[in-house]
């Protein structure tokens, strides 16, 4: 972790940070020594977190912003004194049809959360990352950014559209001293991604993950996020996948019989 005893602890902000990999990788990259700022919609959640971490003795503030909504984003980095590592992680899916019968106000959900959310995110934070002199930010993926399945075709296009920021922030920000770095998560087994994508239904949710020898877990991803950022500044991580064992593709899980 980056800090200097002028200026304090780097800050890394997490969106998402609520539940699953954006609280695993708050508490994460407290424990490492940053200050973290947990922004997410559910206040009560990330207060019982702050709570948590600052009893610990970690530097912690919860931020209630909805990262569809651009002027609220706005107006919170307004009020910022810094930041040095923006992890860019709400996202979801919602609903499983075919494209023949998907709900576009589901794609349209999941295009705004998943890419726009990380759009004006990156756009409002963008001053303070270059101006900290070596700013990251991270894009929590999924394997579905490159990879399409029945199903899953309004998550898959949205996923491949975060990509897609990935790679073209990586190319304009050239020459800045900010990193673009692309964590591609397979199959996470957390409290909502599934019910979220079932629309509440627990049986379903939970046969996504039945059989399977451990999924991966959040703690896991919130692993592979701070040792990516905890490279030295001139290691660029471009894009790292992980999965579990068990799951060789979206299409070849092994799950006991
Ligand atoms: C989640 C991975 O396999 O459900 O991002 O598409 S998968």
């Amino acid at each position: 972790m980056r800090e200097s005893p002028e200026n304090g602890p780097a800050t890394a902000l997490i969106t998402g940070a609520g539940s699953g990999i954006g609280a695993a990788t708050a508490v994460r990259l407290a424990n490492e020594g940053y200050r973290v700022l947990l922004v997410g919609r559910r206040i009560d959640r990330l207060e019982f977190l702050v709570r948590q971490l600052v009893a610990e003795g970690r530097q912690a503030e919860a931020l209630l912003v909805d990262v569809t909504d651009e002027a609220a984003v706005k107006a919170m980095a307004g009020n910022l004194d810094r930041c040095d590592v923006l992890i860019n992680n709400a996202g979801g899916a919602f609903g499983t049809e075919p494209i023949s019968d998907a709900l576009p106000s589901d794609w349209r959900a999941m295009y705004e959360v998943n890419v726009l959310g990380a759009l004006h995110m990156t756009q409002a934070l963008l001053p303070y990352l270059i101006a900290s002199g070596d700013g990251t930010i991270v894009i929590v993926s999924s394997t579905a950014s490159f990879t399409v399945y029945e199903g899953g075709g309004g998550y898959s296009a949205a996923k491949h559209g975060e990509r897609v920021l990935a790679a073209t922030l990586r190319l304009e920000l050239c020459g800045e001293p900010v990193r673009v770095i692309d964590i591609a998560p397979g199959m996470v087994h957390t409290e909502e991604f599934s019910l979220n994508r079932y629309r509440g239904d627990a049986e379903q949710a939970a046969a996504v993950y039945a059989g399977v020898d451990h999924p991966l877990v959040a703690d896991d991803v919130a692993d592979a996020i701070a040792w990516a950022i905890t490279r030295p500044s001139y290691v660029n991580v471009d894009l790292l996948v992980l999965r579990p064992r068990a799951q060789a593709a979206q299409h070849k899980v092994h799950r006991r019989p």
